[in-house]
């Protein structure tokens, strides 16, 4: 595969998406959102890939917004379109992926930047990040699932202030509010995802694809959470990796997970 705004890279099991461009400080037009997809769907595909790490190129920004020139013209029509085929395109597909996915926030995340991290399943920051979805301030609303996404990771009193002011804030505050889990220097930032990700892979591959789909179960209307939990949690006693988890607990030993 080869793409011209995004940056692919596996080792050991981890794979690193990086957006690209940084002279528009990572803006996301609609080529990089396809081609995002793209690296996901593959990196889901691929068994070898345990965790996911998505970031931004330089030191400046994660991801500062939907690209402005591109939507500036859109109509009605085609933003109403537009915006369902990105939560579907990119979104939705980033939030439901079986493999875990970590946003490692660089800098600016800002609009469609910040909605896209939150998709992810976990974000950590750089202390110079900052985050905000400031559309309110172009005339538009969120349209990447940032209304949603940001009242259930924050709060609804909090997501509200932020979206309504379209003000941005730094990392400590993010970290304060539960918009991020963990704030290091830029330096120590690779570094803290990929230490993350070497933990998570070590894991059940069925179970983590278990848990993620019980945990968006409450986020899904016509669909009770706790029923899924027990529906996933039931599952799980059929695998094999059940089976090793637990004799490996028993013969005190690491288990090695053949992830069915
Ligand atoms: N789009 C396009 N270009 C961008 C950009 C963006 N979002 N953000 C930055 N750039 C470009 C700048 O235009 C500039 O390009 P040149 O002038 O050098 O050619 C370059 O990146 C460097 O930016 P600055 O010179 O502005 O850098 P500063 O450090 O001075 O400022 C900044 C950094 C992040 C504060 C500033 O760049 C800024 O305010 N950027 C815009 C932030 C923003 O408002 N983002 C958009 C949020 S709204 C949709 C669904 C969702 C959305 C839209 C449509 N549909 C379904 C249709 C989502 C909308 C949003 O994300």
């Amino acid at each position: 595969m080869s793409f011209k705004n995004i940056l692919v890279d596996s080792e050991e099991s981890i794979c690193t998406i990086t957006i690209n461009r940084p002279k528009q400080l990572n803006a996301l037009n609609s080529a990089t959102i396809a081609e995002l997809s793209e690296a996901f769907r593959a990196a889901e595909k691929d068994a070898a890939i345990k965790v996911i790490v998505l970031t931004g190129s330089g030191e400046k920004a994660f991801v500062a917004g939907a690209d402005i020139k591109e939507f500036a013209h859109f109509t009605t029509e085609e933003g109403k379109n537009l915006s369902a085929k990105g939560h579907q395109t990119l979104f939705d597909l980033v939030q439901n992926l079986v493999t875990p996915v970590i946003a490692a926030v660089n800098g600016f995340a800002l609009g469609g930047g910040l909605e896209l991290a939150m998709s992810c399943h976990i974000r950590v920051a750089s202390d110079n990040a900052k985050l905000g979805l400031p559309e309110v301030s172009l005339g538009v609303i969120p349209g990447y699932g940032g209304t949603q996404r940001l009242a259930q990771l924050v709060g609804k009193g909090r997501a509200l202030e932020l979206i309504l002011t379209a003000q941005m804030i730094g990392a400590d505050d993010a970290h304060r509010i539960g918009l991020v889990n963990h704030v290091v220097s830029q330096q120590e930032l690779l570094p803290l995802a990929n230490k993350m990700a070497s933990k998570i892979k070590r894991n059940s591959p069925v179970a983590i694809a278990s848990a993620i789909r019980s945990t968006n179960a409450q986020y899904e209307t016509a669909v009770n959470g706790f029923d899924k939990e027990i529906e996933e949690f039931g599952k799980c006693f059929g695998t094999e990796d059940f089976k090793e988890g637990t004799t490996a607990f028993l013969e005190k030993r690491k288990a090695k997970f053949p992830g069915k």
